[in-house]
């Protein structure tokens, strides 16, 4: 089996986002030296979660699914020749906030999911352990699906009833686990995509591109750190999601948007939120995504492009969509 390989550049500038929500920038700034004070500062500044949304309909169906037949592809920035033996199919767009509501509240109801402090859990049916070194074992137990009272998080709960915040129906749902992504998955007699399906699906069958749409990335194609699409602004909140499908063509505004859909019709493969992927590798706890999002920059929007972290790992960066058998 191919052993994973860890990509830390492109978790970086999802980190740095994280960190400019965070109290930990004060900590940070004392310890910083003068000339690397100014840097700190810049990636200090205030976010405003609450800075006004724009809300657009992209006309994408984001309970539409695309068919991938079974056969070979190009894998990887190598180009290796890689195949896949059945069809499968997969959303076209990321779930969205809207969906995952659904499946909390659902899920909450006929007691799959519960409450527990500060979090959502559900039952996870636990990893083979192989005890490697730094493996950690993941017993059969509850796990994080979503974090409660989380500011960023695009939901809210009181107690018994959980809520889009208004604007991010159809965006992406964030600040979810990998637990959250498989266990919706799951909910439905679905699957995350396996990273290999998860490539293809992105790619087609038909040559080796980077990005979904071919061989260059504009910033009109994609919604990634510094793209200067209208749900960011660097110079006070940061980079937000767009709505999925997004990129398909339409003007916003004023916003003039290439359609970006892979081979297969898929929107937003490449950028707005990482997405979690489903294949569990001997030996390793981790859990790896694929895509790139609105915190990295263009050249981690590239299909092989891996990233990766704990299955108890959530971030406003990083989201998932299912496949499923025909
Ligand atoms: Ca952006």
């Amino acid at each position: 089996m191919k052993r994973a390989q860890t990509n830390k550049v492109s978790l970086r500038a999802s980190v740095l986002q994280r960190a400019k929500q965070s109290a930990f920038c004060g900590g940070l700034l004392l310890a910083a030296a003068l000339a690397m004070t100014l840097i700190v500062l810049t990636s200090c500044a205030p976010v405003d979660l609450n800075a006004p949304l724009p809300t657009y309909d992209t006309g994408v169906d984001p309970n539409a699914w695309a068919t991938i037949p079974a056969g070979s592809f190009i894998q990887g920035q190598a180009a290796d020749p890689a195949s896949i033996d059945n069809d499968y199919e997969i959303m076209v767009t990321d779930v969205t906030m809207s969906q995952y509501v659904d499946f909390l509240n659902t899920a909450l109801a006929d007691g799959t999911l519960k409450v527990d402090g500060e979090q959502i859990v559900g039952f996870y049916p636990g990893d083979e352990f192989h005890a490697v070194k730094h493996e950690i074992e993941i017993t059969a137990t509850d796990y994080i699906f979503v974090p409660l009272n989380d500011p960023a998080s695009r939901f809210t709960f009181d107690g018994g009833t959980f809520v889009v915040k208004p604007g991010y129906e159809n965006h992406p749902m964030t600040n979810i686990s990998w637990f959250g992504a498989w266990g919706y998955c799951g909910y439905y007699g679905y699957s995350l995509p396996t990273e290999l399906e998860w490539e293809k699906a992105a790619r087609g069958s038909a040559d080796d591109r980077p990005f979904p749409w071919g061989y260059e990335i504009a910033r009109n194609n994609a919604n990634f750190y510094s793209s200067r699409d209208p749900f960011e602004d660097m110079g006070s909140f940061g980079s937000r999601t767009s709505p999925v499908g997004f990129y398909n063509g339409q003007t916003y505004d004023g916003y003039v948007t290439l359609d970006s859909a892979s081979p297969y019709g898929l929107y937003d493969m490449s950028g707005n939120v990482w997405q979690w992927t489903g294949d569990v590798y001997e030996g390793m706890h981790y859990r790896f995504m694929r895509g790139g999002s609105k915190d990295t920059y263009d050249m981690d929007l590239r299909i092989w492009v891996r990233n990766n972290a704990t299955p108890t790992y959530y971030s406003p960066g990083v989201g998932f969509r299912c496949v499923r058998n025909p």
